[in-house]
């Protein structure tokens, strides 16, 4: 197992010489940020951003995420032209040598919270969904006004998505995934690049649109698209462990045992409601997710991939990116590795 952390690149407020101070840190998760949806990222650009994070002693282990464009998603047309840059990109990763990538493949929104600054009680942030909040906006009306998306799409780009995915079903959006992975996934394979597909968060549809990453049966059927070791997931705790229905433990054992978890994202969320939960610190105790568990079957199932530190909470007065900042996803780190060496030197 190899402990990352993810770096936002040069924009980021936190330097990788900050990153390289947590002791169990060895590896990187970062993307190119400026490369609009849909295009070929240069292979000199990710080796310029990968010699960058060796000059720090550390490895661009993961690239997270090459976003997926929403024509793919749509099952337009003019998919292919997109799935062939996606080809190129991914083949452009495996020449250098960086071996996991984390996407997904949600329509219009990535990750949704409500709130960006919940305070817990201790004083220290934290971000949190109610989906009741969600389910009184009617995004028909405008731009939501939710945080992180403010700016996300022109009034009027969000229009035409939502209207173009008016006619896409779930049904829709798994066949759509299907020919996306069958033509990249075996470019992938040769490149010796292990995809992993970040679970939906929250794992169910918000404003109508159809989400199918959402439990651990969704799980199962992707992996069954390509049977191919570069066909696999990202598995995040915190976005599943909102579904109080899914067994954890079991899903992430099985998956791993299969050989398709080259990424895990340990997130714990303290459950508020039956889609309503705020994240909390990593350990065990703050939430709803047992992480110790969660690190006890990494290692019996032989787990050999990349790991981070999810979103952490804003403590010690920190600002920066809601979820990104050093002090907590520093604890984190030290709190897995710690229990990762626990857990692997008392069984031997
Ligand atoms: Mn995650």
């Amino acid at each position: 197992m190899i402990m990352t952390f993810r770096w936002y690149g040069e924009g980021d407020p936190i330097p990788l010489r900050h990153i390289r101070q947590i002791p169990v840190v060895k590896g990187i998760v970062s993307a190119l940020y400026d490369v609009p949806v849909g295009e070929i990222w240069p292979l000199e650009r990710m080796a310029t951003l990968q010699r960058r994070i060796l000059d720090e002693g550390l490895a661009l282990s993961v690239i997270e995420s090459i976003p997926v464009h929403e024509d793919i998603k749509l099952g337009r047309p003019t998919r292919d032209r997109y799935i062939d840059a996606y080809r190129q990109s991914v083949r452009n990763m495996g020449a250098l040598g960086i071996p996991i990538l984390c996407y997904n493949f949600m329509p219009v929104f990535d990750w949704m919270r409500t709130d960006l600054s919940m305070e817990l009680p201790d004083g220290s942030t934290a971000l949190s969904y109610d989906h009741e909040a969600i389910e009184a906006i009617d995004i028909k009306d405008g731009i939501p006004d939710l945080p992180g998306w403010a700016t996300a799409y022109s009034a009027e780009e969000l229009r035409s998505l939502l209207d173009a995915y008016a006619g896409v079903g779930t049904e829709d959006l798994w066949r759509n995934l299907n020919y996306f992975l069958r033509a990249v996934v075996p470019v992938a394979e040769e490149s010796g690049v292990r995809m992993g597909i970040h679970p939906d968060d929250p794992p169910w549809p918000v404003f109508g649109l159809p989400r199918i990453i959402t439990d651990d049966a969704a799980l199962a059927r992707l992996t069954e698209i390509v049977d191919s070791p570069s066909n696999g997931i990202s598995f995040c705790t915190g976005s599943l462990g909102p579904n109080a229905g899914i067994d954890l433990i079991k899903s992430l054992g099985r998956f791993v045992r299969k050989g398709r978890v080259p990424f895990v994202h340990a997130r714990n969320i303290r459950r508020t409601g039956e889609r309503a939960f705020h994240e909390t610190a990593h350990c065990s105790e703050s939430g709803d997710v047992d992480i110790y568990r969660i690190i006890r079957e990494l290692a019996d199932a032989g787990f050999d991939g990349a790991i981070r530190p999810d979103h952490g909470r804003m403590i010690w007065d920190e600002r920066g990116r809601p979820g990104y900042g050093l002090y907590d996803r520093a604890l984190g780190a030290m709190y897995l590795a710690g229990l990762w060496e626990a857990v692997g030197r008392s069984s031997k």
